[in-house]
């Protein structure tokens, strides 16, 4: 990908010189409108000088840029198919959507009020049953669950509940881009150790990558506090398998290190593979928090819940922030979550019945017909074990991809011209690679497979009407 000036780049340097002239961007989801940097009020512009203390604070420098807010902005300004961000453009089970209207609808009126700062009873009741099994142990609702605001507030819980200053905390590349802003946030130091594709060529498999024993084990010492895992694995799709967890299991109780498991999309896996929860290996219980998401479990990312679980003495870490800085999540989506969970419970045995089970099924059909298309067009993608993203090498496509004059990674430069040019909207991989193994990520894309069938058709469409174009 050769330099040259190029359209996109004379855009992108409008657009921030227009922004330097001391203009305030207004975003909603639909449109962008620069509107002069005075207070409006009712329609009255009242003039007030900046105050020179108005600067980010010193703790968030370095985390300001945020993959999900300039792709999104970017594929809705462009009007571009968006297998982007990941979220179903297709509605939810009908049983959880109708829950959420008749808790809203009901005849109590303390739904539309605070509820328990950790967690609605109803739901950490609920919660608790169902994961007593996968968990093979009685979970204590009130003390060893606690729910946020997605599995990001959970997250946020953890990592600022548990680290100080100076803590190290290894994250395993490719990971989902939160992690590491939460940790420098907290004063921490990432660690990452990237997952290694084998040198095989073709499609992978997302179990073809592999983290190497010595290097993972290289990077835990006294310091380090916690590991971050994110299984299966966003954007990757690999479900690691018991081996690979009991290897870092080890590592864990070897070092006196806290296990952060994010789990969001544990009901979703491929081709008989299984869910392994790390929490249930010996003697990690005590050592691990699990971390689930209503949002995805549900496919409704715009509820917004989550819930980590764990003993005691680490959920209390993440219940002494969230008390302080969120206090408690709606009142009726937790309501709706817990009954929606309490009918998913009586089907655990009807797997055909069960949302929690089916959407896999779902989703496996999209998962095939997404890799077939991405093949035919020429990048290599690398099938899921789990999950629903897909990770694709476009480093053999003979493409001209005009420079935009960012220092970008290349995959950024591709996702955004592809945006704007093929109106076809993708995650660039390197977002998920620390700054000193991007070159590791930037030749993959991610794309998004829960989408409506005919969103995928039209990608199909729009990727051969694109080769046919090359010919
Ligand atoms: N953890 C992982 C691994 C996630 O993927 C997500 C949500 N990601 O969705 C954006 C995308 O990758 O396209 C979360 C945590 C956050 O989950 P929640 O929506 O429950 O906060």
């Amino acid at each position: 990908m050769r330099k040259a000036a190029s359209l996109l780049g004379t855009f992108c340097r409008q657009f921030k010189g227009s922004l330097n002239r001391n203009f305030l961007v207004e975003k909603n989801e639909i449109s962008l409108t620069l509107v002069p940097a005075t207070i409006q009020t009712h329609g009255h512009h009242s003039q007030r000088r900046m105050s020179t203390k108005a600067k980010l604070a010193d703790r968030l420098k370095g985390t300001e840029k945020n993959i999900w807010v300039d792709f999104s902005k970017l594929a809705v300004e462009n009007k571009a198919l968006n297998l982007g961000q990941g979220f179903p453009d297709y509605p939810p089970p009908q049983h959880v959507v109708d829950e959420l209207m008749k808790a809203v609808t009901g005849n109590n009126p303390l739904i539309h009020q605070y509820t328990r700062s950790y967690g609605n009873p109803h739901l950490v009741n609920t919660l608790a049953k169902l994961y007593c099994p996968f968990l093979g142990r009685q979970v204590d609702p009130m003390n060893e669950i606690t729910i946020s605001v997605g599995a990001y507030g959970v997250l946020f819980c953890a990592v600022q509940g548990l680290i100080n200053p100076g803590d190290e905390v290894i994250i395993i590349e490719p990971f989902f881009d939160c992690y590491e802003p939460m940790v420098m946030v907290a004063g921490g130091k990432p660690v990452f150790v990237p997952l290694r594709p084998a040198e095989k060529g073709g499609v992978l498999s997302s179990a073809d990558w592999k983290l190497n024993p010595e290097e993972l084990s290289s990077k835990f010492s006294s310091r380090t506090k916690a590991i971050i895992v994110n299984n299966p694995n966003n954007p990757l799709g690999k479900v690691f398998n018991r081996d690979e967890l009991e290897m870092i299991a080890g590592l864990c109780k070897k070092h006196d290190v806290i296990c952060i498991s994010d789990e969001v999309y544990e009901w979703m896996v491929y081709d008989g593979n299984k869910h392994i929860k790390i929490a249930t290996l010996p003697d990690m219980w005590e050592r691990t928090i699990t971390v689930g998401s209503a949002g995805k479990a549900f496919s409704v990312t715009g509820w917004k819940l989550g819930w980590g679980i764990g003993p005691p003495h680490l959920i209390k870490c993440l219940q002494v922030l969230h008390q302080n800085c969120i206090y408690t999540c709606p009142t009726p989506i937790q309501e709706a979550v817990a009954s929606g969970l309490d009918y998913e419970i009586t089907q655990l045995d009807h797997p055909e019945k069960c949302y929690l089970y089916t959407l896999a099924k779902e989703l496996l059909p999209k998962r095939d017909f997404l890799a077939k298309t991405l093949s035919d067009f020429g990048m290599i993608p690398t099938i899921p074990e789990g999950g629903y993203f897909m990770m694709a090498d476009i480093s053999k496509l003979n493409l001209h991809i005009p420079d935009d004059d960012t220092d970008d990674p290349c995959d950024f430069k591709f996702v955004r011209w592809m945006t704007k040019e093929k109106k076809f909207t993708a995650i660039p991989t390197s977002a998920f690679y620390s700054k000193n193994h991007k070159s590791l990520g930037e030749k993959f894309v991610r794309f998004c497979f829960i989408k409506d069938d005919k969103t995928l058709k039209k990608a199909g469409e729009l990727l051969q009407d694109w080769k046919a174009s090359l010919a």
